[in-house]
């Protein structure tokens, strides 16, 4: 469906996207169609492979799409790759140059996004875009207002063999952000989700990784659906997460808990507070 009948040349690639822009526009289709997001780092080897596996997988079903890189200034030919998708594709790349961090750049990609529905993934290979249009049926059939990806629940696995303290450490992450999102993998990054919910999120903060965390309490979420994934290797490059994020993740979780149970954390603050002060105000008078 989206092959064009023949190679363009490079001079008419900026007509081809939007050429593009139209055809997908007028594509008669009875399904919602959809804005695929990809924050990007270093990934030019992926990216092909990446956009062919989406719309093969998007080609079995009757919906229009559309791919939205964005890119941190990685300087490693991104471009190119996507300048000559393009002719091909509708996929667009977003270059940032003043700004890094995956979870603003998958908020830049909502900005640029056409569509109403709206599924984010990762450009490593590491989430299989085979099951993107199983995550749009649920959106669609309307019983769940976010679709998240598990490794966790169902069949789903994680492919590769993880040290044992990764595996305690994913595990820990996975169960402190469980009363947040309650589903089996709330820390993935490849999850689908209407633009009324990002439309609505009140001061989305994007700061570390857990983008899918901040949408679904800030956006009022309260009915994930889950859809079990092989959760494959990196398939070129390498993981941009480092202990930093890490950190950032158990900063950014202690901001969810207050913004989603603000009385809770103002009691457990309060008993902390007074726990503390009393404990030093008794050993005070004891030494005294
Ligand atoms: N635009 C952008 N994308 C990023 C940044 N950091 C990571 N990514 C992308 O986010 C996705 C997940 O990152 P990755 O390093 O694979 O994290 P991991 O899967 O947790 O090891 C990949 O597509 C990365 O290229 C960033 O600072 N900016
Ligand atoms: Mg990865």
């Amino acid at each position: 469906m989206y092959r064009s009948s023949g190679a363009l040349s490079n001079r008419n690639s900026r007509v081809a996207r939007a050429g593009w822009a139209v055809i997908i526009y007028c594509m008669p289709s009875s399904l919602s169609a959809v804005s695929i997001i990809v924050p990007t780092f270093r990934e030019a080897p992926n990216i092909r492979p990446l956009v062919e596996r989406v719309f093969a997988a998007l080609d079995q079903t009757d919906r229009r799409a559309e791919v939205i890189l964005v890119d941190d200034n990685s300087k490693d030919g991104s471009e190119v790759i996507v300048e000559a998708l393009g002719e091909q594709y509708p996929v667009r790349l977003i270059v940032r140059r003043d700004a890094r961090g995956l979870s603003s750049a998958v908020l830049t990609g909502f900005q640029e996004a056409r569509f109403d529905r709206f599924v984010v993934l990762d450009a490593d290979l590491q989430h299989p875009p085979e099951v993107i249009p199983m995550m749009l049926d649920h959106l669609d059939k309307g019983s769940c207002d976010f679709v998240i990806s598990t490794r966790y629940g169902g069949e789903g696995t994680i492919v590769e063999q993880w040290p044992l303290l990764r595996r305690i450490g994913s595990r820990v992450a996975t169960l402190l952000a469980r009363p947040l999102m309650p589903v089996s993998d709330p820390m993935s990054g490849f999850f689908a989700l209407h633009r009324g919910v990002w439309e609505r999120a009140e001061a989305l903060n994007p700061i570390g990784y857990k983008i899918a965390l901040e949408l679904y309490v800030k956006g009022r979420c309260s009915n994930p659906a889950e859809v079990p994934i092989h959760f494959a290797t990196r398939a070129a490059g390498k993981s941009k997460l480092t202990f930093g994020e890490q950190v950032r993740y158990l900063l950014h979780l202690g901001r969810l808990y207050r913004f989603r149970f603000p009385l809770l954390t103002g009691v457990l603050l309060f008993v902390v507070v007074v726990g503390v002060g009393a404990i030093a105000l008794l050993a005070v008078r004891a030494l005294w």
